[in-house]
């Protein structure tokens, strides 16, 4: 049977208000390009018509301006799972414009298998080679697309010309048996491949194929500059400490690393340390600082669910794709972040807070509690999990106007019990085995930024009046964020009248 090439307009017409959608690709990358912006448009013409449309978005994680972002402007998106970073759709989710599910990536995949979403009406997946039997390669992006494969009732493929090299072979498709019948996931070193290298799509699904040759359109990070440098370097010199006394296997251990400047400078960091080995990664992202450390010798192999190249490497990364072909593997999303093996693994999980308490709380996702950043991502698959738990952040933001760490985090994503080490540019704090007094004086001592210790102390001080295991005073807990809210700087904050 011939799959017919089809317009993104004619694409978009099989997709109805109401439609459950999910999307190729992981964190921009492997995303679909075209067929969403027919979308958007269709959406925003049947508005004026004074009709209804909005459909309901399932991705791998975030997407770029050409799903979110042309979505998000055209009013066209109802639910929004399980993670996003554009600052158009973010602006709808604090407008209160779209359901979003704020949910751990690796779980996605498997609820909607279970049903927890209803059924998969359409999904659109990107290609860089396919078949007519409906064999395809993917692209730098793998995120859910088997299970979108398996449940969606309608297929549309976007294929891309612009990897002008061939991606067979990066790509570990896999499926996991669902409960009462999973069985292990069998992988016991990072490079074990379980899958297979095509994804196969019945093609009595595939309505047609729509042709594409958009880049990923990820902008270049920001080189480490001094702060992010030092958080970097404070990681590192933990890290080497740690191999020193025997706490890490003198092998190393696998790293994963969030997203963002500050996971790009301790990647460097460690590249320049010669006490760090050559290391492996078990992670969810490789950003451009991974392949320079492979280029380096100094990264061994990646396991990664996509490529976040900023488009200057991705096109690095195609000229020289041979070198990479036996460093790199990209997995579903549920794999890449399993839980058990961050476990097995041992993984060394490195990820980012936007504020902390002293007690070693992590609040990755709300700014003043209320304002949805981003969204947990996949850091709490590996948090929770990881031989290592490592959370970091500069110590204050906004010109000291703001500090990270407070005495009680505004919103709670990763607990006290899943984190291990708190780091900022002023030192790192090691909670493992510490009572919270403990670990507030760790963190007090070696995090906070000199412009808030004598606050942060009298907070402690003040808490401790009350007893208890965890020292809290429940009306000054939040005296710093009032005080950001009511004066613009957390500094101005005054515990006098809790005293
Ligand atoms: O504001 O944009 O106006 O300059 O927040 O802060 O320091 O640039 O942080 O870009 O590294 O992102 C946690 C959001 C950090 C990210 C988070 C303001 C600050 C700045 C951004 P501006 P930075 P980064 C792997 C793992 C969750 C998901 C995750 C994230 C802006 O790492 O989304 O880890 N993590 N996934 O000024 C008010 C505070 C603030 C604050 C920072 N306490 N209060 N504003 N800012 N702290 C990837 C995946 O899961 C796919």
């Amino acid at each position: 049977m011939s799959i017919p090439f089809i317009t993104a307009e004619e694409a978009a017409s099989y997709i109805n208000n109401g439609d459950n959608v999910g999307f190729s690709g992981f964190t921009a990358s492997g995303t679909p390009k075209v067929v969403t912006v027919a979308l958007a448009e269709r959406a925003k013409k049947l508005h004026e018509e004074g009709k209804p449309f909005k459909i309901n978005v399932f991705t791998g994680a975030s997407t770029n301006d050409h799903v979110d972002g042309e979505l998000a402007r055209a009013n066209a998106i109802g639910i929004r799972t399980p993670y996003q970073s554009h600052k158009d759709i973010r602006s709808a989710v604090n407008g209160d414009n779209v359901h979003y599910f704020d949910m751990h990536l690796s779980h996605l995949s498997q609820d909607l298998r279970y049903g927890f979403f209803g059924g998969i009406d359409v999904a659109i997946i990107e290609a860089t080679e396919m078949s007519p039997n409906g064999e395809i390669i993917l692209g730098a992006g793998l995120g859910m697309s088997p299970t979108l494969a398996k449940m969606a009732k309608k297929v549309i493929i976007e294929y891309s010309s612009y990897y002008h090299n061939s991606f067979r072979g990066f790509h570990d498709n896999y499926l996991p048996l669902d409960p009462p019948n999973r069985r292990e996931i069998p992988i016991y070193k990072p490079n074990d491949r379980i899958g297979s290298t095509v994804l196969k799509i019945d093609p009595a699904k595939i309505i047609g194929v729509v042709p594409s040759n958009a880049s990923e359109s990820i902008k270049p990070f920001t080189a480490p500059d001094e702060l992010t440098q030092r958080i970097g370097d404070n990681i590192c010199h933990f890290l080497v400490d740690q191999l020193r006394k025997g706490l890490i296997p003198k092998e190393f251990l696998p790293i994963q690393s969030g997203v963002g400047n500050v996971a790009n400078a301790v990647l460097y960091g460690l590249g320049e340390n010669p006490e760090i080995p050559r290391f492996e990664m078990y992670t969810e992202v490789i950003q451009d600082a991974v392949m320079t450390l492979m280029e380096e010798g100094k990264c061994k192999f990646a396991s990664t669910c996509a490529l976040t190249f900023s488009d200057d490497a991705m096109l690095h990364f195609m000229e020289n794709i041979e070198f990479f072909r036996d460093k790199v593997l990209m997995r579903p999303g549920e794999i890449s972040n399993s839980p058990e093996i961050v476990r097995r693994l041992g993984l060394i999980a490195m990820n980012t807070a936007l504020e902390a308490d002293i007690f070693g709380n992590v609040n990755s996702t709300h700014v003043l509690g209320t304002k949805m950043m981003n969204g947990i991502g996949g850091s709490g698959d590996f948090a929770r999990n990881a031989y290592l738990s490592i959370f970091s952040c500069p110590s204050i933001q906004k010109g000291g106007k703001i500090s990270t760490i407070v005495p009680m985090v505004s919103h709670l994503d990763h607990s006290e019990h899943s984190v291990k080490i708190l780091a900022t540019e002023q030192g790192v704090a090691d909670l493992r085995g510490k009572d919270p007094r403990q670990r507030a004086e760790t963190i007090i001592e070696n995090c906070v930024h000199p412009m808030y210790k004598e606050l942060m102390w009298d907070y402690l001080k003040l808490a401790s009046k009350t007893g208890g295991h965890t020292p809290h005073n429940l009306g000054a807990a939040f005296a710093l964020h009032q005080a950001l809210i009511e004066k613009g700087d957390m500094l101005q904050a005054d515990f006098g009248k809790f005293a």
